[in-house]
């Protein structure tokens, strides 16, 4: 009577713990845990650099960096821990060894990386696996049955108290773990605290310094990042397609093309080295996605003087066979483009599309997919009718290359 009593009212608990537990966690952006390495794509005037951070089982240990990139670049690393304040240092010359950098506490942190006078930090958390109250409860469990046995064998004639509370124990134990997998999981150590969701929205603003940049010249293109309710700066870009923001810079006429990956030099400051090789108007688009919050293109524009100079991004021309060949607005069009090379992936993507509007007001990026060993395949509906500026991007034989090719679109 007694045992049954008290499994009755174990097991009411037990259902009532997993409503309470029922809450599920939300998607985890610009985090490291064991098994899942953050990828960040950085645009510095040495080079394009893919840091790969790995996640960590525990804290302390060594929090492991690798740098991945088509030219040798030198990289100083610097670890901050935002909980205590720890620091560990080390380096990395793109393509070689990882480093090893000290991580004592989960939790926020921040990445110095510095390559000659450039500097990007990039922010994130680790995570290292937590326990829940009710594996605390199934642990707890086993143990006061196997006390309450181990104390009944000792007592040599096991008292009817003890058989029943080691069969409690023992039946809320076998309970938990029966329906571990249904309970929600572990929030892991170091998580952020739960934000009410919501889609913040962010106002870009583009400048250059100097203002007015020349042809062949190095300059500071900055994007700044100001919450659109708030005004204060925005720092929780999520980490998409392996950069905190890609952005596009085309000049005008369509001739020049840049898909670049910029460096977060302070809170809501985006900044990036450009050298432009004609003069004129320049259209700048950059693609970033707040935590908690869908993607969002932010625009601006900015003129360069000079004179023409060469373009040492010199492009060969695409040759796509298109489906329908002679596409029409609102419906879809399917581009194949011919490869040369074995396909590798870029910022984890077989293949990039980027396609412009003539006048510019329209720009969007596809992803594609490989058709075969040396072809991508896109497939995008343009909105209206006119001519578009395409540049097809992909990775081959440890090469960016970058096709344009123009297209028709029929009313
Ligand atoms: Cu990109």
């Amino acid at each position: 009577m007694l045992m049954k009593a008290i499994n009755g009212a174990i097991r009411l608990l037990t259902v009532a713990w997993l409503l309470v537990l029922s809450l599920s966690a939300p998607a985890q952006a610009h985090v490291v845990q064991a098994g899942a390495d953050l990828r960040v794509t950085q645009t510095f005037a040495a080079g394009e650099v893919t840091l790969v951070i790995s996640g960590v089982s525990q804290v302390p240990s060594a929090l492991r960096v690798a740098a991945e990139a088509a030219d040798p670049v030198s990289l100083q690393l610097e670890l901050r821990s935002l909980t205590d304040g720890g620091r560990s240092a080390d380096s990395v010359r793109a393509g070689k060894e990882s480093a090893a950098l000290r991580v004592t506490h989960a939790g926020p942190h921040e990445l110095y990386v510095r390559a000659d006078d450039e500097v990007s930090v990039i922010p994130f958390r680790v995570l290292v696996p937590g326990s829940t109250p009710w594996t605390m409860v199934m642990d707890g469990a086993f143990l006061v049955a196997g006390l309450l046995l181990v104390g009944g064998v000792l007592a040599i004639s096991m008292s009817r108290l003890l058989v029943s509370g080691a069969s409690a124990a023992a039946a809320v134990a076998v309970t938990v773990m029966l329906l571990g997998p249904y309970l929600s999981p572990a929030q892991p150590g170091g998580a952020a605290p739960v934000a009410e969701p919501g889609r913040p929205y962010a106002q870009g603003r583009f400048s250059t310094l100097p203002a007015l940049p020349a042809t062949g010249t190095e300059f500071t293109l900055t994007l700044r990042l100001a919450d659109g309710a708030t005004g204060r700066p925005v720092d929780d870009l999520a980490v998409h397609h392996e950069a905190p923001a890609h952005l596009v810079v085309t000049s005008q006429d369509g001739a020049v093309f840049r898909h670049v990956h910029p460096l977060r030099t302070a809170p809501g400051v985006l900044a990036v080295r450009l050298s432009l090789p004609r003069p004129g108007r320049y259209l700048a688009y950059a693609e970033i996605e707040r935590q908690q919050s869908g993607g969002q293109l932010l625009t601006g524009a900015f003129e360069v003087s000079g004179t023409a100079q060469p373009d040492v991004s010199v492009q060969e021309v695409a040759m796509p066979s298109l489906t329908p060949s002679a596409p029409v607005a609102g419906s879809p069009v399917t581009i194949e483009v011919a490869t040369e090379g074995q396909i590798q992936l870029w910022l984890g993507m077989p293949g990039h599309l980027v396609v412009r509007s003539r006048d510019g007001a329209h720009l969007a990026h596809a992803h594609g997919t490989a058709a075969g060993p040396s072809a991508l395949r896109f497939t995008l509906t343009l909105p209206e009718p006119g001519r578009y500026l395409v540049w097809v991007q992909y990775a081959a034989g440890g090469r960016l290359l970058t096709r344009p090719f123009t297209m028709e679109v029929d009313r």
